[in-house]
């Protein structure tokens, strides 16, 4: 840090200067991104809320009956009457403490202390760093061929050690659904802890269902279903950081629970303790302002162009994975590697992302890539072809 004050503008244009070496997803070019531009208005109602702190709530209560707002309002968009959790940093944070919840309370219930975590192939790689952090093994479940848990391969690998199993409603790479209704059957026969992580699909999956789209469900009208992630910085359009974490039983918060002494309540469940209650704000916020419908509005525009894209990348000779269920699409050229045809695109300059499970280029048709950037892009990929 340098010695004297430095003015404001100077300040600003230094700033300005090293915020345009950022991509813009104005330009319609970042293909692989599960977040956008956030709303106006929760930008908006974000910045009134930026001296707030959830981590002693005591000191914040209309902010703290905001967080609980949201978490029943999402809880309620899940088939839940009465939910409990938080507004997290993101999906890796909201995952991390889902894992966290089914540990301790395997530990305290089942006296089970070298515990293993179910996840499929598919899985995001938070659950590498969950599991890493709270000293749990990874038992991977393999897909089938439809990139999606097989179950009986999970049948297999349930022991007397796993705490939790995994299942995702919108996986990162292919933007799928796993077989959520039997892996809740599975979880409850076995008495097992079960997360579905939809990060990705939790803000879309209802809303696209109550439209008509034929999505399977995945939510807490399953019974074994203990807790779901749904981030509001993905498809609820709210800015980052908000995860969203929801549980269906207090107990899962209390075995988390330590006591937290000299605040304002005493005992805290949260990983993070000093935590932002704009995230929570803005959530409410835009969740009101779309309301069911807004949100349909938006998920059922972006199917449309998901259907654009998968039928045209086909008709010009590119090969689809598998045929979208969500809002991605992921391919490949029939001859060229996909690394060579990734490159290519990224010198044409779109920001392109590449799936490993399988290996194809994957987008995600998020808010702010428009019909028209499609269009050029399918322009460039016939070129390319
Ligand atoms: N669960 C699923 C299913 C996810 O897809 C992701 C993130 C997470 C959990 C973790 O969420 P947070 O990143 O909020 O902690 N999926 C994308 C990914 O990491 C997120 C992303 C966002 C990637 C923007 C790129 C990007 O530009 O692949």
């Amino acid at each position: 840090m340098q010695d004297n004050p430095i003015d404001k503008e100077d300040i600003l244009m230094e700033l300005a200067e090293l915020r345009s070496l950022d991509h813009d997803y104005a330009d319609g070019r970042i293909l692989g991104s599960m977040c956008t531009q956030a709303h106006p208005f929760a930008k908006e109602v974000y910045c009134k809320f930026l001296d707030t702190n959830l981590g002693d709530p005591g000191l914040f209560q209309g902010t703290k009956r905001i967080e609980e707002e949201v978490v029943k309002s999402i809880g309620k968009l899940l088939s839940l009457d009465k939910a409990y959790g938080n507004i997290v940093t993101g999906g890796t944070e909201a995952n991390l403490m889902a894992i966290r919840a089914a540990r301790n309370h395997a530990r305290k219930y089942k006296g089970i202390t070298d515990g293993e975590i179910i996840i499929p192939d598919s899985a995001h790689f938070s659950f590498k760093k969950a599991a890493d952090m709270l000293n749990l093994k990874i038992v991977e479940v393999k897909l089938d061929e439809n990139y999606k848990i097989d179950v009986e391969s999970l049948k297999e690998v349930i022991s007397d050690r796993t705490v939790a199993i995994v299942a995702i409603a919108g996986t990162t790479e292919l933007g799928l659904i796993d077989p959520i209704e039997e892996i809740s059957k599975i979880s409850a026969e076995n008495n097992i802890y079960f997360h579905v992580d939809a990060a990705f699909g939790g803000f879309s999956i209802p809303f696209l269902r109550e439209i008509g789209y034929d999505l399977p469900v995945f939510d807490f009208s399953l019974e074994g279903v203990c807790s779901i992630t749904v981030d509001p910085h993905k498809m609820g359009l709210a800015p980052i950081p908000a995860g969203g974490i929801i549980f269906r039983k207090e107990e899962y918060l209390e075995v988390m629970a330590v006591d937290s002494p000299y605040l304002t309540v005493k005992t805290q469940s949260t990983i993070v303790g000093t935590r932002l209650g704009a995230s929570s704000a803005a959530t409410y916020a835009i969740m009101k302002y779309f309301g069911k419908k807004g949100y349909s509005k938006i998920a059922r525009n972006l199917m449309e162009n998901t259907r654009f894209f998968a039928q045209n990348l086909k008709e010009i000779g590119y090969e689809i994975i598998c045929e979208p269920e969500l809002n991605i699409v992921a391919f490949n050229h029939p001859t060229m590697d996909t690394k060579v045809l990734a490159g290519k695109l990224e010198k044409l300059g779109w920001k392109v992302s590449v799936a490993k499970c399988p290996v194809a280029i994957r987008v995600v048709l998020m808010n702010h890539i428009k019909k028209n950037h499609l269009k050029e892009l399918l322009e460039d990929l016939k070129d390319l072809y």
